[in-house]
Parts: structure tokens; sequence; C-alpha cells
């Protein structure tokens, strides 16, 4: 499929997800058009989208969508767009947090930001969830610089840092932390927390749905029957979020969660919602992160919390960990998150859909 357009991109690897990063003022104007134009250019539908740049999965086939802000102390406004791999649909019902952690290099890089002389903050409203986050952009000189020693689990070899601060991020796509006012609600015969700290999330214990919840990527997803069974509990929990019809959308994310193996404070095997994720989610861990502090949740059952205000709770995945610093107020809801992300700049161009 070819539209004949074509648009400036630079194409990135955010955290652990990769994909097109454009300028608003150069797509299509009209939604359509511009879906369209990013089937084209990704190469969807098709499962290894042959005809096109995406990676044949969903964490590589990915969009953003950058334009200064106008608003109050905010630098640039991001919309994420999750292309689909093997269906024709282009939605922006969920946020992405690895995806962020390439904006602020990328909105410095395009002359939307003007850099510092060692660091650069960059204030973004995260149009999908009308959200802020800030990300911190290594720019000695007043150049942004990709190379440095930060190392995150997923990518190989070390990178420069870009720190990730989010803040009231509960109820950003459900109106609620937790949208149906319960710790616990039973699908399906299935204790499950209805969750969103910044991405929706259903969080379950993996024993529950009969595995360890230590199985790798490949294992999760050739197992037929375990997907089926989480994606009818997915397809019932969506209006309960406050989602609507979730058939067509890629939320809310499954979470299967286990005690922690190597000193961390959970261990879980997300689908994102009908792959496997390689790691996990930004958004999607500091929403389980936030999960294990609800006393009596699936979570909050097979996890191990450190104590005080402020805790870094490290969320084990199928490849390493990702850590989440919460900040907590006295009644215990967490306020802020952080959290560690690297980014880098693979090609600036022209692409073609
Ligand atoms: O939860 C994948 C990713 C994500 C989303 C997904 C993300 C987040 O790893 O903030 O980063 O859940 O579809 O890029």
């Amino acid at each position: 499929m070819t539209t004949n357009l074509s648009a400036p991109c630079m194409w990135m690897r955010g955290g652990t997800s990769k994909g097109g990063y454009f300028l608003k003022s150069d797509l299509p104007a009209d939604t359509a058009e511009r879906d369209a134009f990013l089937l084209a250019v990704m190469g969807s539908p098709d499962p290894v989208q042959i005809d096109g740049m995406g990676g044949a999965d969903p964490l590589t086939s990915k969009v953003a969508v950058v334009s200064k802000s106008t608003r109050e102390g905010i630098d640039v406004d991001y919309l994420f767009l999750q292309v689909f791999v093997d269906q024709a649909i282009v939605t922006d019902a969920q946020n992405c947090g690895n995806i962020l952690a390439g904006i602020g290099p990328f909105a410095i890089e395009r002359g939307l930001v003007a850099p510092s002389a060692q660091e650069t903050r960059v204030a973004i409203y995260m149009e999908n969830t009308g959200q802020v986050a800030v990300a911190t952009v290594q720019t000695p000189g007043g150049k942004v610089t990709y190379t440095g020693t930060a190392a995150i689990d997923g990518v190989p070899g070390t990178h420069a840092p870009v720190p990730l601060e989010f803040r009231d991020t509960a109820g950003s796509s459900c109106g609620a932390l937790l949208p149906t006012g319960n710790a616990v609600d039973v699908v399906n015969g299935v204790a499950v927390t209805l969750i969103d700290n910044g991405m929706p999330c259903v969080v379950m214990n993996a024993e529950d749905l009969g595995i360890t919840g230590y199985e790798d990527r490949d294992w999760l997803d050739n197992a037929t029957d375990l997907k089926a069974k989480i994606e009818a509990i997915r397809l019932i929990v969506g209006p309960m979020m406050n989602l609507g019809d979730v058939k067509e959308k890629s939320v809310p994310k499954m979470m299967l969660v286990a005690p922690p193996r190597n000193g961390g404070a959970v261990t879980v095997r997300s689908f994102i919602p009908h792959r496997a994720h390689a790691t996990i989610g930004v958004l999607g861990a500091v929403s389980v992160a936030t999960a294990c502090l609800i006393p009596g949740s699936p979570a909050a059952d097979v996890a191990s919390i450190p104590e005080g205000t402020r805790k870094t709770l490290s969320v084990e995945h199928p490849t390493g960990e990702m850590s989440c610093v919460l900040e907590t107020d006295e009644s215990g809801q967490v306020r802020t998150a952080a959290l560690l992300r690297t980014a880098r700049k693979l090609m600036d161009g022209v692409v073609f859909g």
C-alpha cells in the first residue's frame, strides 16, 4: 500500500521501543489521511511489515507526533500513536513512556527547545492522557549527546541518561486510579486489580492463570490457551475501566505478577495486550508498582515493598528489571514517579508512505 506521500522523520530508539518521530506540521492535518500514511510508512497490516519501516513487533511500530506547546510552563506537546502490526489500526488510546524518552532529544534537535550548556529539562505535555512529564537531556556544549554510561535492561551497551519524571498520573485514561473503586474485582474467577497510574493495567497473580510468572517472551507468545483466557478478561474489563469496547484498542495492558526472584519488589510478565512484552512499559511499570502498594491486591500479595515514603521498586521483567522511584504522601498515595531511560537517534531523513 502506498499513499504517495512523504515526510521528514527521525527514527529513534526510545527506551526499549523504537519508532518514527515527526513534527506535527510535517504530517497530514486530516487524521484519516495521517493514519493511512503512517500505516504505509510502517508496512501495516502485515505480520512482517516487509513493505515498511516497522520491525514486525508492536514495540517497533510506534510513532511520536511533536509540536511546540502553547501551554503555560510546557515546552512541547507529544502525541503517541501505536500502529498495529497486522491490522490496519492506528490508535491514540494509549500513551508510551518508552517513546517519551526520545521526545526531549528530538525536540532539541528540531529546534523546538533551546538547549542549556550541560543538561536541558524539557517539559512535555502528553496529549494521549493530558498529563505532564519532565525529561532531562544531556546537552554538553549546547548539543544533544546520545553517548554516556547509563544502562537499561533490554538495550545493549550504555548511553546518555534520560531521566523521566511523572506527577499525578493517576486516572490518566480511566478517570481514577482504581476505576471500579475496588482494590480487587473478580472476573471469570480471577482476582484482578484494575488500575491506571499512567497506563490502564489489569494486574493478576500469574499463578491464578496457571503459570509461574517466570516464563520467557517466546513461551508466553506461544501460550494460546493462556492468551485466550487473558483476552476474555480484557474484553470484559474494558467498560469497567471506562475504556469502552477495547477489542481494537491496545489498552488495558495485562500484567501477570509473581514474587521477585532477584532482590526486586515484584516480577511481571506483561501482554501489550496481544503479544508478550520483551521487558515492560514505563507507565505500565509505574502502574504495577503502584498496585503493589494497595493492600489486599494480587500484586501486594506477592510483592516485597521497601520502607519509607520515597521507595525504589525494582520491577523484574523477562530480560532484567526497571527501577521505579515512587514518592508517596502521608496517606500512602503515589504522587510522583521517576525512571531512568536512554534514547538514541538512528536515522534522520525523509520517509515514504
Ligand atoms: O507503558 C509498550 C513500551 C510500551 C508502553 C506497551 C510504555 C509504557 O514499552 O509507558 O512504554 O505497553 O504497549 O514502549
